[in-house]
């Protein structure tokens, strides 16, 4: 039905979008696999551009607003906005990092710091092999003041302090299972800052993979610290290199969420689709969604650098080959997998 898709075309001239608004987007999207995720890839940048949007989306409060305090706005981009406040905010540690490093993107396109945000984390985490194809709006507004402190769950919160606390922030939506639903990001994490003597800690053996190896090795009995022990909010995992939360490990076994947790173990299909459906959610936190438009279409499958489809051999008769963009930058040749080492 030619009405239903119905598309406009981008000044860029290269794009058409179902709603001009999302037209911008696709400069910044580009420019962002460019040169924040290194054409491409699921490397530390997109794991902690995905944590910002969680970070900045959850300090949110309409309990404390109840008491008369004001409680933060949600995804309004005040983690960025007001940054030397918001990342010395203790669960904040180590996003300074990304926040600075996205701070020329923000500069040089005209997104809201909200909208950007959200959208980085969602370019970010569809880099990860696996990943669901996550929500993108343009449209938030952005925030006049710094959310408070003490907003943000910590790792050595217990379940029903994180439980509590995510259901405040988005009015009962996050109960104990959205929350597990929630976690499915740790799948393409590592940490930095919980153990002061190692950096990159995994917290799954796939950090670079969208897949279900979180949820089977978040249950192993836990028998060592990958560095040093001791620190708050971890507790041992159960593979060498490998770091384990102790809010992970105490959510996997809640009698509230034990099952749920084990419900993701080699089911694929919904780490896609639970995560896809709670990151919709996450990211507009705070905001008026009538006000917003959606441009998901622009978080879309692509061809490596150098590709387009004029280099496809469309085979299949009933329905052309999708239309895909093609990566930025010089085209890449793939490494050759090592041999086996024979002893
Ligand atoms: Fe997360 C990481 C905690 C939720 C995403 N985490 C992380 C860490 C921690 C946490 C501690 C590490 C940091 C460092 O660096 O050291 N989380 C947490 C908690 C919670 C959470 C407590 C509640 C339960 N997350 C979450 C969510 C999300 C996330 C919901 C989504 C979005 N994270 C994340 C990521 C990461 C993390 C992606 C990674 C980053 C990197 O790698 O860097
Ligand atoms: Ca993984």
């Amino acid at each position: 039905n030619a009405a239903l898709t119905r598309r406009v075309a981008c000044p860029d001239g290269k794009n058409t979008a179902t709603n001009a608004a999302c037209c911008q987007l696709f400069a910044v999207r580009d420019d962002l696999q460019e040169n924040l995720f290194h054409g491409g890839l699921c490397t530390a940048e997109a794991h902690e551009s995905l944590r910002l949007t969680f970070h900045d989306a959850i300090a949110i409060s309409p309990a404390m607003e109840a008491q008369g305090k004001f409680g933060g706005g949600g995804a309004d981009g005040s983690i960025a906005i007001f940054p030397e406040i918001e990342t010395n905010f203790h669960p904040n540690i180590g996003l300074d990092e990304i926040v600075e490093l996205q701070k020329p993107f923000v500069a040089r396109h005209n997104l809201s710091v909200a909208d950007f945000i959200q959208f980085a984390g969602a370019i970010g985490a569809s880099n990860c092999a696996g990943a669901p194809q996550l929500a993108a709006f343009v449209g938030r507004k952005d925030a006049t003041r710094p959310a408070p402190d003490g907003l943000v769950p910590e790792p050595f919160h217990t379940p029903d302090q994180i439980f509590e606390r995510l259901a405040d922030a988005s009015q009962g939506e996050f109960d104990e299972i959205l929350t597990v639903w929630l976690l499915t990001a740790h799948t393409v994490a590592a940490a930095n800052d919980v153990d002061p003597t190692r950096s990159g800690l995994p917290f799954d053996s796939t950090p670079e993979l969208w897949d279900t190896q979180f949820f089977v090795e978040t249950q192993l009995r836990g028998t060592l610290f990958p560095g040093s022990g001791g620190n708050q909010g971890e507790v041992e995992s159960g593979i060498a290199g490998e770091i384990r939360l102790q809010s992970d490990h105490t959510i996997a076994r809640d009698s509230r969420t034990a099952c749920e947790w084990q419900s993701f173990v080699g089911n694929q299909t919904k780490a896609q689709q639970m995560f896809q459906f709670v990151f919709h959610d996450l990211s507009i936190l705070g905001q008026d969604i009538n006000q917003l438009v959606d441009c998901t279409e622009v978080n879309e499958a692509h061809f490596p650098p150098g590709i387009t489809n004029a280099d496809v051999e469309q085979a299949c008769a009933d329905t052309p080959f999708p239309t895909l963009p093609t990566l930025p930058g010089p085209a890449t040749s793939v490494a050759a997998v090592p041999k086996p080492n024979l002893k």
